[in-house]
Protein backbone atom coordinates (compact mmCIF):
# COMPACT_ATOMS: atom_id res chain seq x y z
CA UNK A 1 0.00 0.00 0.00
CA UNK A 2 2.94 2.26 1.30
CA UNK A 3 4.47 1.80 -2.60
CA UNK A 4 1.53 2.31 -4.20
CA UNK A 5 0.79 5.35 -2.21
CA UNK A 6 4.17 6.73 -2.99
CA UNK A 7 3.61 5.89 -6.80
CA UNK A 8 0.44 8.27 -6.42
CA UNK A 9 2.03 11.23 -5.03
CA UNK A 10 4.58 10.89 -7.75
CA UNK A 11 2.35 10.82 -10.47
CA UNK A 12 -0.12 13.33 -9.81
CA UNK A 13 0.31 16.64 -10.72
CA UNK A 14 0.23 18.69 -7.56
CA UNK A 15 -1.60 21.92 -8.52
CA UNK A 16 -4.87 19.44 -10.19
CA UNK A 17 -5.17 17.17 -7.22
CA UNK A 18 -8.33 17.19 -5.76
CA UNK A 19 -8.72 16.40 -2.20
CA UNK A 20 -9.54 12.66 -2.33
CA UNK A 21 -6.13 12.72 -3.93
CA UNK A 22 -4.48 14.62 -1.39
CA UNK A 23 -6.16 12.61 0.90
CA UNK A 24 -4.45 9.40 -0.09
CA UNK A 25 -1.21 10.92 -1.08
CA UNK A 26 -1.25 12.80 2.52
CA UNK A 27 -3.35 11.31 4.93
CA UNK A 28 -4.51 7.47 4.06
CA UNK A 29 -1.27 6.27 5.61
CA UNK A 30 -2.50 7.11 8.58
CA UNK A 31 -5.83 7.87 8.56
CA UNK A 32 -6.85 4.68 6.67
CA UNK A 33 -7.62 4.29 3.10
CA UNK A 34 -11.54 4.06 4.03
CA UNK A 35 -11.13 7.20 6.27
CA UNK A 36 -12.02 4.67 9.18
CA UNK A 37 -8.97 5.70 11.15
CA UNK A 38 -5.36 3.53 11.93
CA UNK A 39 -2.63 4.98 13.71
CA UNK A 40 -4.53 8.49 13.54
CA UNK A 41 -8.29 8.96 14.27
CA UNK A 42 -11.34 8.81 11.71
CA UNK A 43 -11.85 11.32 9.41
CA UNK A 44 -15.52 11.04 9.05
CA UNK A 45 -18.06 13.70 9.68
CA UNK A 46 -19.53 11.56 12.62
CA UNK A 47 -16.21 12.70 14.48
CA UNK A 48 -15.22 15.65 12.51
CA UNK A 49 -18.47 17.53 13.44
CA UNK A 50 -17.38 18.39 17.33
CA UNK A 51 -14.39 20.37 15.33
CA UNK A 52 -16.15 23.63 14.89
CA UNK A 53 -15.10 26.19 12.48
CA UNK A 54 -11.52 26.40 10.37
CA UNK A 55 -10.51 23.85 13.23
CA UNK A 56 -9.83 21.18 10.46
CA UNK A 57 -8.07 23.25 7.76
CA UNK A 58 -6.20 24.44 10.61
CA UNK A 59 -4.97 21.32 12.06
CA UNK A 60 -3.92 20.21 8.65
CA UNK A 61 -1.76 23.01 8.49
CA UNK A 62 -0.36 23.47 11.01
CA UNK A 63 -0.16 19.92 12.55
CA UNK A 64 -1.50 18.94 16.45
CA UNK A 65 1.21 19.52 19.06
CA UNK A 66 2.72 16.31 21.06
CA UNK A 67 0.88 14.04 18.58
CA UNK A 68 1.94 12.55 15.25
CA UNK A 69 -0.09 14.67 13.29
CA UNK A 70 2.55 16.95 11.04
CA UNK A 71 2.04 20.32 9.17
CA UNK A 72 1.11 20.25 5.97
CA UNK A 73 1.16 23.63 5.07
CA UNK A 74 4.81 23.65 3.34
CA UNK A 75 3.10 20.79 0.70
CA UNK A 76 -0.42 22.05 0.65
CA UNK A 77 -1.74 25.70 -0.77
CA UNK A 78 -4.33 27.27 1.86
CA UNK A 79 -7.29 26.59 -1.19
CA UNK A 80 -5.97 22.37 -1.67
CA UNK A 81 -6.25 22.38 2.75
CA UNK A 82 -9.43 24.49 2.45
CA UNK A 83 -11.14 21.69 0.24
CA UNK A 84 -9.54 18.56 2.03
CA UNK A 85 -11.02 19.66 5.29
CA UNK A 86 -14.39 20.21 3.27
CA UNK A 87 -14.12 16.90 1.18
CA UNK A 88 -13.30 15.18 4.95
CA UNK A 89 -16.95 16.87 6.29
CA UNK A 90 -18.61 14.38 3.56
CA UNK A 91 -20.23 11.34 4.35
CA UNK A 92 -18.67 8.03 3.29
CA UNK A 93 -19.86 6.54 0.14
CA UNK A 94 -21.69 3.61 1.98
CA UNK A 95 -22.11 2.83 5.38
CA UNK A 96 -19.04 1.16 6.68
CA UNK A 97 -18.76 -2.94 7.73
CA UNK A 98 -17.81 -3.41 11.17
CA UNK A 99 -19.30 -7.03 12.11
CA UNK A 100 -17.79 -9.47 14.14
CA UNK A 101 -15.12 -10.31 11.94
CA UNK A 102 -13.73 -7.08 11.91
CA UNK A 103 -14.30 -6.56 15.55
CA UNK A 104 -12.11 -9.70 16.35
CA UNK A 105 -9.41 -8.89 13.65
CA UNK A 106 -8.82 -5.13 15.05
CA UNK A 107 -8.29 -7.21 18.70
CA UNK A 108 -5.18 -7.14 20.29
CA UNK A 109 -4.00 -8.46 23.63
CA UNK A 110 -0.81 -7.57 25.39
CA UNK A 111 1.79 -10.07 25.31
CA UNK A 112 4.10 -8.18 27.96
CA UNK A 113 0.80 -8.19 30.16
CA UNK A 114 0.95 -10.08 33.20
CA UNK A 115 -1.45 -10.35 35.69
CA UNK A 116 -0.18 -10.16 39.16
CA UNK A 117 -2.00 -11.86 42.75
CA UNK A 118 -2.28 -8.48 44.29
CA UNK A 119 -2.00 -4.79 43.66
CA UNK A 120 1.73 -3.87 43.21
CA UNK A 121 0.96 -0.60 45.21
CA UNK A 122 -0.33 -0.23 48.90
CA UNK A 123 -3.00 2.54 48.30
CA UNK A 124 -6.84 1.70 49.48
CA UNK A 125 -7.82 -0.48 45.97
CA UNK A 126 -11.85 0.84 46.86
CA UNK A 127 -10.54 4.84 47.01
CA UNK A 128 -8.26 4.63 43.56
CA UNK A 129 -9.42 7.54 41.04
CA UNK A 130 -8.87 8.26 37.38
CA UNK A 131 -8.32 11.37 35.79
CA UNK A 132 -8.50 11.59 32.30
CA UNK A 133 -6.63 13.88 30.40
CA UNK A 134 -8.14 14.29 26.87
CA UNK A 135 -4.85 17.17 26.40
CA UNK A 136 -2.95 14.55 25.48
CA UNK A 137 -5.63 11.23 25.74
CA UNK A 138 -3.82 9.86 29.14
CA UNK A 139 -5.56 8.58 32.22
CA UNK A 140 -3.64 9.22 35.53
CA UNK A 141 -4.15 6.56 38.59
CA UNK A 142 -4.51 8.74 41.64
CA UNK A 143 -4.28 7.41 45.27
CA UNK A 144 -7.24 8.81 46.58
CA UNK A 145 -6.36 9.39 49.90
CA UNK A 146 -2.81 10.66 49.30
CA UNK A 147 -3.20 12.06 45.89
CA UNK A 148 -0.03 10.43 44.20
CA UNK A 149 0.06 9.50 40.80
CA UNK A 150 0.35 5.87 40.89
CA UNK A 151 0.27 5.44 37.05
CA UNK A 152 -0.15 7.61 33.82
CA UNK A 153 -1.27 5.52 30.48
CA UNK A 154 -1.47 6.45 27.08
CA UNK A 155 -5.49 6.33 26.03
CA UNK A 156 -7.18 5.31 22.47
CA UNK A 157 -7.73 8.85 21.09
CA UNK A 158 -10.89 11.22 22.43
CA UNK A 159 -12.18 9.12 25.11
CA UNK A 160 -15.77 10.51 25.33
CA UNK A 161 -18.06 9.01 28.44
CA UNK A 162 -17.65 7.18 31.91
CA UNK A 163 -14.72 4.48 32.20
CA UNK A 164 -16.35 1.69 33.51
CA UNK A 165 -15.15 -0.44 36.35
CA UNK A 166 -15.84 -4.02 37.09
CA UNK A 167 -17.49 -4.59 40.04
CA UNK A 168 -14.31 -5.71 41.92
CA UNK A 169 -12.56 -2.15 41.01
CA UNK A 170 -9.58 -4.29 39.78
CA UNK A 171 -9.91 -3.73 35.90
CA UNK A 172 -11.78 -0.53 33.74
CA UNK A 173 -12.61 -0.08 29.95
CA UNK A 174 -12.19 2.78 28.74
CA UNK A 175 -13.76 3.82 25.08
CA UNK A 176 -12.72 6.70 22.75
CA UNK A 177 -15.37 7.82 20.15
CA UNK A 178 -13.50 5.91 17.40
CA UNK A 179 -15.26 3.17 19.14
CA UNK A 180 -11.74 1.68 20.61
CA UNK A 181 -12.43 -0.17 23.94
CA UNK A 182 -9.26 0.05 26.31
CA UNK A 183 -9.00 -2.62 29.13
CA UNK A 184 -6.64 -1.81 31.86
CA UNK A 185 -5.66 -3.94 35.12
CA UNK A 186 -5.20 -0.77 37.91
CA UNK A 187 -4.00 -3.68 40.32
CA UNK A 188 -0.76 -4.51 37.89
CA UNK A 189 -0.96 -0.95 36.69
CA UNK A 190 -0.91 -2.61 32.84
CA UNK A 191 -3.21 -2.31 29.28
CA UNK A 192 -4.56 -5.71 28.89
CA UNK A 193 -5.58 -5.42 25.46
CA UNK A 194 -7.63 -2.99 23.09
CA UNK A 195 -10.25 -3.83 20.62
CA UNK A 196 -12.69 -1.77 18.46
CA UNK A 197 -15.89 -2.40 18.56
CA UNK A 198 -17.44 0.25 16.62
CA UNK A 199 -16.17 2.64 14.04
CA UNK A 200 -17.98 5.56 15.44
CA UNK A 201 -19.15 5.16 19.46
CA UNK A 202 -20.95 6.89 22.10
CA UNK A 203 -20.54 4.77 25.78
CA UNK A 204 -19.84 1.83 26.98
CA UNK A 205 -21.64 -0.12 30.11
CA UNK A 206 -21.02 -3.23 32.04
CA UNK A 207 -23.10 -5.82 33.08
CA UNK A 208 -23.60 -5.92 36.95
CA UNK A 209 -21.65 -9.49 36.57
CA UNK A 210 -18.67 -8.02 34.94
CA UNK A 211 -18.92 -9.87 32.44
CA UNK A 212 -20.08 -7.77 29.70
CA UNK A 213 -19.67 -4.92 28.19
CA UNK A 214 -21.99 -3.03 25.49
CA UNK A 215 -20.64 -0.80 23.27
CA UNK A 216 -23.33 1.96 21.95
CA UNK A 217 -22.44 2.88 18.57
CA UNK A 218 -23.63 5.45 15.95
CA UNK A 219 -21.83 3.89 13.26
CA UNK A 220 -22.22 1.07 12.18
CA UNK A 221 -26.40 1.06 13.69
CA UNK A 222 -25.62 -1.29 16.17
CA UNK A 223 -24.59 -2.32 19.64
CA UNK A 224 -21.66 -4.63 20.09
CA UNK A 225 -21.41 -7.11 23.76
CA UNK A 226 -17.72 -7.94 24.35
CA UNK A 227 -16.68 -10.59 26.55
CA UNK A 228 -15.03 -8.46 29.76
CA UNK A 229 -12.83 -11.78 29.70
CA UNK A 230 -10.62 -11.21 26.67
CA UNK A 231 -12.68 -8.75 24.48
CA UNK A 232 -13.79 -10.90 22.12
CA UNK A 233 -17.27 -10.74 20.73
CA UNK A 234 -20.49 -11.95 22.45
CA UNK A 235 -22.97 -10.36 20.07
CA UNK A 236 -23.03 -7.70 17.36
CA UNK A 237 -26.73 -6.71 17.02
CA UNK A 238 -27.58 -4.45 14.00
CA UNK A 239 -30.27 -1.45 15.67
CA UNK A 240 -33.21 -1.26 13.39
CA UNK A 241 -37.09 0.31 15.11
CA UNK A 242 -39.71 -2.47 14.65
CA UNK A 243 -40.69 -0.60 11.46
CA UNK A 244 -37.01 -1.43 10.34
CA UNK A 245 -36.12 2.01 10.16
CA UNK A 246 -32.33 1.78 11.37
CA UNK A 247 -31.14 3.68 14.01
CA UNK A 248 -28.38 5.28 16.14
CA UNK A 249 -27.89 4.62 19.48
CA UNK A 250 -27.22 7.22 21.43
CA UNK A 251 -26.33 5.58 24.62
CA UNK A 252 -26.31 2.61 26.43
CA UNK A 253 -27.01 2.24 30.21
CA UNK A 254 -26.39 -0.52 32.50
CA UNK A 255 -29.79 -1.79 34.96
CA UNK A 256 -28.67 -4.22 37.38
CA UNK A 257 -31.60 -5.39 39.03
CA UNK A 258 -33.10 -5.88 35.74
CA UNK A 259 -29.71 -7.65 34.45
CA UNK A 260 -30.55 -5.99 31.09
CA UNK A 261 -28.76 -2.84 28.86
CA UNK A 262 -31.05 -0.59 28.15
CA UNK A 263 -30.63 1.80 25.02
CA UNK A 264 -31.51 4.89 23.81
CA UNK A 265 -32.42 5.71 20.04
CA UNK A 266 -31.59 8.62 17.89
CA UNK A 267 -33.77 7.75 15.13
CA UNK A 268 -36.72 5.71 16.29
CA UNK A 269 -38.93 6.50 19.20
CA UNK A 270 -37.76 2.99 21.08
CA UNK A 271 -36.51 2.28 23.99
CA UNK A 272 -34.50 -1.02 23.82
CA UNK A 273 -33.68 -3.85 26.90
CA UNK A 274 -31.42 -6.32 25.95
CA UNK A 275 -31.27 -8.79 28.66
CA UNK A 276 -27.66 -10.90 29.36
CA UNK A 277 -29.02 -13.02 32.23
CA UNK A 278 -30.05 -16.90 31.51
CA UNK A 279 -34.01 -16.01 32.95
CA UNK A 280 -35.24 -12.90 30.90
CA UNK A 281 -38.48 -11.42 32.08
CA UNK A 282 -41.57 -12.35 30.42
CA UNK A 283 -44.60 -9.70 30.27
CA UNK A 284 -47.45 -11.42 28.29
CA UNK A 285 -48.08 -7.70 26.48
CA UNK A 286 -46.39 -9.14 23.05
CA UNK A 287 -47.99 -5.72 21.39
CA UNK A 288 -44.97 -3.64 22.92
CA UNK A 289 -42.46 -6.14 22.63
CA UNK A 290 -40.75 -9.55 21.27
CA UNK A 291 -38.15 -11.39 21.57
CA UNK A 292 -35.94 -11.73 18.85
CA UNK A 293 -34.38 -14.88 17.25
CA UNK A 294 -34.84 -18.31 19.03
CA UNK A 295 -36.07 -19.27 22.55
CA UNK A 296 -34.48 -16.70 25.22
CA UNK A 297 -33.37 -19.25 27.18
CA UNK A 298 -31.44 -21.02 24.94
CA UNK A 299 -30.10 -17.37 23.20
CA UNK A 300 -28.74 -14.78 25.45
CA UNK A 301 -29.07 -11.31 24.58
CA UNK A 302 -32.85 -10.94 23.91
CA UNK A 303 -34.02 -7.55 23.16
CA UNK A 304 -37.25 -6.00 23.99
CA UNK A 305 -38.12 -3.05 21.87
CA UNK A 306 -40.91 -0.41 23.79
CA UNK A 307 -42.73 2.00 22.09
CA UNK A 308 -42.16 5.27 23.16
CA UNK A 309 -44.35 8.69 22.50
CA UNK A 310 -41.40 10.61 21.68
CA UNK A 311 -37.30 10.14 20.28
CA UNK A 312 -36.12 9.96 23.71
CA UNK A 313 -31.93 10.62 23.62
CA UNK A 314 -30.78 10.91 27.20
CA UNK A 315 -31.55 8.99 30.37
CA UNK A 316 -31.43 8.59 34.05
CA UNK A 317 -32.73 6.32 36.13
CA UNK A 318 -34.38 5.93 39.62
CA UNK A 319 -32.20 3.44 41.85
CA UNK A 320 -35.07 0.92 41.76
CA UNK A 321 -33.86 0.80 37.82
CA UNK A 322 -37.89 0.51 37.13
CA UNK A 323 -38.02 3.94 36.17
CA UNK A 324 -35.94 5.97 33.19
CA UNK A 325 -36.62 9.61 32.69
CA UNK A 326 -35.62 10.56 29.15
CA UNK A 327 -35.13 13.74 27.58
CA UNK A 328 -36.60 14.46 24.00
CA UNK A 329 -34.32 14.85 21.06
CA UNK A 330 -35.66 18.26 20.62
CA UNK A 331 -34.42 19.59 23.81
CA UNK A 332 -38.08 20.52 24.87
CA UNK A 333 -39.14 18.27 27.82
CA UNK A 334 -38.79 14.95 28.80
CA UNK A 335 -40.51 11.56 29.78
CA UNK A 336 -40.99 9.07 32.81
CA UNK A 337 -40.85 5.04 31.03
CA UNK A 338 -41.96 2.37 33.20
CA UNK A 339 -39.73 -0.35 32.04
CA UNK A 340 -41.63 -2.94 34.27
CA UNK A 341 -44.98 -2.35 32.27
CA UNK A 342 -43.09 -1.08 29.28
CA UNK A 343 -45.31 2.63 29.13
CA UNK A 344 -45.12 6.48 29.66
CA UNK A 345 -46.16 6.99 33.05
CA UNK A 346 -45.38 10.76 33.24
CA UNK A 347 -44.20 13.75 31.25
CA UNK A 348 -41.25 16.15 32.96
CA UNK A 349 -41.30 19.63 32.73
CA UNK A 350 -37.81 20.32 31.64
CA UNK A 351 -37.28 22.70 28.58
CA UNK A 352 -33.66 23.97 27.77
CA UNK A 353 -32.03 20.57 26.90
CA UNK A 354 -31.97 19.02 29.89
CA UNK A 355 -28.31 16.77 30.68
CA UNK A 356 -30.32 13.91 32.32
CA UNK A 357 -27.21 11.84 31.89
CA UNK A 358 -25.40 13.85 34.20
CA UNK A 359 -28.08 14.23 37.04
CA UNK A 360 -28.19 12.63 40.64
CA UNK A 361 -30.25 12.31 43.46
CA UNK A 362 -30.34 12.57 47.04
CA UNK A 363 -33.09 12.79 50.36
CA UNK A 364 -34.82 15.73 50.21
CA UNK A 365 -37.29 15.80 53.10
CA UNK A 366 -39.01 12.57 53.14
CA UNK A 367 -39.02 12.43 49.52
CA UNK A 368 -36.34 11.81 46.56
CA UNK A 369 -35.26 14.74 44.31
CA UNK A 370 -32.93 14.02 41.31
CA UNK A 371 -31.51 17.49 39.63
CA UNK A 372 -30.37 18.14 36.35
CA UNK A 373 -28.08 21.03 34.79
CA UNK A 374 -29.45 21.97 31.14
CA UNK A 375 -27.37 22.79 27.82
CA UNK A 376 -28.99 25.69 26.70
CA UNK A 377 -30.42 27.39 29.89
CA UNK A 378 -28.56 28.71 33.09
CA UNK A 379 -30.71 26.67 35.33
CA UNK A 380 -30.55 23.56 37.38
CA UNK A 381 -34.09 21.86 37.84
CA UNK A 382 -34.55 19.93 40.83
CA UNK A 383 -37.66 17.08 40.05
CA UNK A 384 -39.15 15.11 42.95
CA UNK A 385 -39.16 11.48 41.82
CA UNK A 386 -42.27 10.38 43.75
CA UNK A 387 -44.87 13.04 41.53
CA UNK A 388 -42.14 13.75 38.86
CA UNK A 389 -42.84 17.59 39.43
CA UNK A 390 -39.96 20.03 39.30
CA UNK A 391 -39.84 21.42 42.60
CA UNK A 392 -37.24 24.25 41.81
CA UNK A 393 -35.32 25.54 38.94
CA UNK A 394 -31.97 26.73 40.36
CA UNK A 395 -30.75 29.86 38.33
CA UNK A 396 -27.06 29.63 37.75
CA UNK A 397 -24.34 31.78 36.13
CA UNK A 398 -25.18 29.84 32.40
CA UNK A 399 -25.68 26.42 31.42
CA UNK A 400 -23.86 23.49 33.14
CA UNK A 401 -22.94 20.11 31.79
CA UNK A 402 -21.93 17.99 35.30
CA UNK A 403 -23.01 17.38 38.34
CA UNK A 404 -22.25 15.99 41.36
CA UNK A 405 -22.48 14.85 45.12
CA UNK A 406 -21.65 12.23 47.73
CA UNK A 407 -24.14 10.50 50.63
CA UNK A 408 -21.72 12.00 52.86
CA UNK A 409 -21.71 15.74 51.81
CA UNK A 410 -24.51 18.07 52.19
CA UNK A 411 -23.52 20.15 48.96
CA UNK A 412 -24.59 19.21 45.31
CA UNK A 413 -21.60 20.75 42.57
CA UNK A 414 -22.46 22.09 39.98
CA UNK A 415 -20.51 23.37 36.69
CA UNK A 416 -20.98 26.73 34.07
CA UNK A 417 -19.37 24.94 31.05
CA UNK A 418 -20.96 27.58 28.86
CA UNK A 419 -20.38 31.15 28.18
CA UNK A 420 -18.56 33.60 29.76
CA UNK A 421 -18.96 32.29 33.31
CA UNK A 422 -17.42 28.80 32.49
CA UNK A 423 -14.99 29.68 35.17
CA UNK A 424 -17.44 29.71 38.16
CA UNK A 425 -18.63 26.14 39.95
CA UNK A 426 -21.80 26.25 42.28
CA UNK A 427 -21.91 25.06 45.37
CA UNK A 428 -26.05 24.03 46.21
CA UNK A 429 -27.12 23.06 49.28
CA UNK A 430 -29.30 20.17 49.49
CA UNK A 431 -31.65 20.92 51.88
CA UNK A 432 -32.00 24.63 50.98
CA UNK A 433 -31.46 24.06 47.61
CA UNK A 434 -29.65 27.76 47.36
CA UNK A 435 -26.13 28.43 46.25
CA UNK A 436 -24.45 29.04 49.03
CA UNK A 437 -20.61 29.04 47.16
CA UNK A 438 -19.57 30.40 43.92
CA UNK A 439 -15.92 28.84 43.30
CA UNK A 440 -13.33 30.83 40.69
CA UNK A 441 -10.03 28.74 41.13
CA UNK A 442 -8.94 29.88 37.35
CA UNK A 443 -10.66 32.66 36.01
CA UNK A 444 -11.09 33.03 32.67
CA UNK A 445 -10.58 29.25 32.36
CA UNK A 446 -12.97 26.30 32.34
CA UNK A 447 -13.90 24.69 35.12
CA UNK A 448 -16.01 21.93 35.17
CA UNK A 449 -16.70 17.76 36.17
CA UNK A 450 -16.48 17.12 39.84
CA UNK A 451 -15.77 13.67 41.78
CA UNK A 452 -15.24 12.92 45.69
CA UNK A 453 -13.40 10.65 47.23
CA UNK A 454 -14.47 6.87 48.79
CA UNK A 455 -15.67 8.90 51.92
CA UNK A 456 -17.07 12.22 50.26
CA UNK A 457 -14.29 14.16 52.35
CA UNK A 458 -12.55 15.56 49.28
CA UNK A 459 -14.03 16.40 45.57
CA UNK A 460 -11.93 16.59 42.51
CA UNK A 461 -12.30 19.43 40.28
CA UNK A 462 -10.97 19.79 36.62
CA UNK A 463 -9.16 23.10 35.44
CA UNK A 464 -10.04 21.79 31.77
CA UNK A 465 -7.46 23.20 30.00
CA UNK A 466 -4.05 22.19 28.27
CA UNK A 467 -2.25 23.32 30.68
CA UNK A 468 -5.20 22.32 33.21
CA UNK A 469 -5.35 20.93 36.90
CA UNK A 470 -7.46 18.95 38.90
CA UNK A 471 -7.73 20.46 42.27
CA UNK A 472 -8.51 18.99 45.43
CA UNK A 473 -10.74 20.24 47.84
CA UNK A 474 -11.72 20.00 51.40
CA UNK A 475 -15.70 18.96 50.50
CA UNK A 476 -17.06 20.56 53.85
CA UNK A 477 -14.74 23.62 54.40
CA UNK A 478 -14.41 24.01 50.72
CA UNK A 479 -10.64 25.53 51.07
CA UNK A 480 -8.29 24.41 47.97
CA UNK A 481 -5.62 21.81 49.04
CA UNK A 482 -3.79 20.20 46.23
CA UNK A 483 -3.41 21.39 42.97
CA UNK A 484 -2.39 18.49 39.91
CA UNK A 485 -1.17 19.88 36.67
CA UNK A 486 -2.51 17.92 34.01
CA UNK A 487 -3.43 18.10 30.30
CA UNK A 488 -6.98 19.05 30.06
CA UNK A 489 -8.16 17.06 32.80
CA UNK A 490 -12.32 15.94 31.65
CA UNK A 491 -13.70 13.82 33.81
CA UNK A 492 -12.93 12.11 37.44
CA UNK A 493 -13.65 8.55 38.63
CA UNK A 494 -13.47 6.91 41.99
CA UNK A 495 -13.78 3.44 41.69
CA UNK A 496 -15.58 2.74 45.27
CA UNK A 497 -18.26 5.88 44.63
CA UNK A 498 -18.88 4.09 40.64
CA UNK A 499 -18.96 0.36 41.95
CA UNK A 500 -21.62 0.90 44.41
CA UNK A 501 -23.42 3.27 42.87
CA UNK A 502 -23.59 5.94 44.98
CA UNK A 503 -26.72 8.14 44.53
CA UNK A 504 -24.14 11.12 44.21
CA UNK A 505 -22.51 10.05 40.57
CA UNK A 506 -23.20 9.73 37.86
CA UNK A 507 -23.80 5.59 36.38
FE1 LIG B 1 -20.61 13.60 26.83
C1 LIG B 1 -20.81 11.34 29.41
C2 LIG B 1 -23.44 12.29 25.48
C3 LIG B 1 -20.59 16.06 24.47
C4 LIG B 1 -17.66 14.79 28.10
N1 LIG B 1 -21.89 12.11 27.36
C5 LIG B 1 -21.77 11.28 28.44
C6 LIG B 1 -22.83 10.31 28.42
C7 LIG B 1 -23.57 10.55 27.28
C8 LIG B 1 -22.98 11.70 26.64
C9 LIG B 1 -24.79 9.81 26.80
C10 LIG B 1 -23.07 9.25 29.46
C11 LIG B 1 -22.28 8.08 29.04
C12 LIG B 1 -21.51 7.33 30.07
O1 LIG B 1 -20.77 7.93 30.84
O2 LIG B 1 -21.59 6.10 30.06
N2 LIG B 1 -21.83 14.13 25.27
C13 LIG B 1 -22.95 13.47 24.93
C14 LIG B 1 -23.60 14.16 23.84
O3 LIG B 1 -24.66 13.79 23.26
C15 LIG B 1 -22.87 15.41 23.59
C16 LIG B 1 -23.75 16.61 24.09
C17 LIG B 1 -22.57 15.68 22.10
C18 LIG B 1 -21.50 14.80 21.54
O4 LIG B 1 -20.57 15.35 20.98
O5 LIG B 1 -21.56 13.59 21.68
C19 LIG B 1 -21.67 15.22 24.50
N3 LIG B 1 -19.36 15.15 26.37
C20 LIG B 1 -19.53 16.02 25.37
C21 LIG B 1 -18.46 16.99 25.30
O6 LIG B 1 -18.33 17.92 24.45
C22 LIG B 1 -17.57 16.74 26.46
C23 LIG B 1 -17.72 17.91 27.43
C24 LIG B 1 -16.10 16.66 26.09
C25 LIG B 1 -15.70 15.38 25.41
O7 LIG B 1 -14.79 14.74 25.96
O8 LIG B 1 -16.27 15.03 24.38
C26 LIG B 1 -18.20 15.47 27.03
N4 LIG B 1 -19.47 13.16 28.46
C27 LIG B 1 -18.29 13.76 28.78
C28 LIG B 1 -17.77 13.16 30.01
C29 LIG B 1 -18.69 12.19 30.40
C30 LIG B 1 -19.74 12.20 29.39
C31 LIG B 1 -16.49 13.58 30.73
C32 LIG B 1 -18.64 11.28 31.64
C33 LIG B 1 -19.25 12.02 32.79
C34 LIG B 1 -19.33 11.23 34.06
O9 LIG B 1 -19.05 11.81 35.10
O10 LIG B 1 -19.71 10.06 34.05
Amino acid sequence: MKIGLLCSAVMAAPALAGPAEDYADHCAECHGDTRLGGLGPALIPETLKRMRGPRIAEVIAEGRAATQMPAFSHELDALRIEELAGWLKTPLETSPVWGEAEIMASRTLDEDYVAVDAPVWDSDPMNITLAVETGDHHVSVLDGDTFEVLDRFETPFAVHGGPKFSPDGRYVFIMSRDGWVQKYDLWALQQVGRVRAGVNSRNIAMSHDGKWLAVANYLPNSLTILSTEDLSVGTVREVKGKDGTPSRVSAVYQAPPRESFVLALKDVPEIWEVFYGPNPPHYGFAHDWRIEGPAPNTTPFPVRKITTPDYLDDFFFDQAYEHVMGASRDGKGGQVIDLVIGHKVADLDLPGMPHLGSGITWKHGDTTVMATPHLTDGVVSVIDMDSWETVKRIKTEGPGFFMRSHENSPYVWVDVFFGENKDAMHVIDKQSLEIVETLRPAPGKTVAHVEFTKDGSHALVSVWEDDGAVIVYDAKTLEEIRRLPMRKPSGKYNVWNKITFSEGTSH
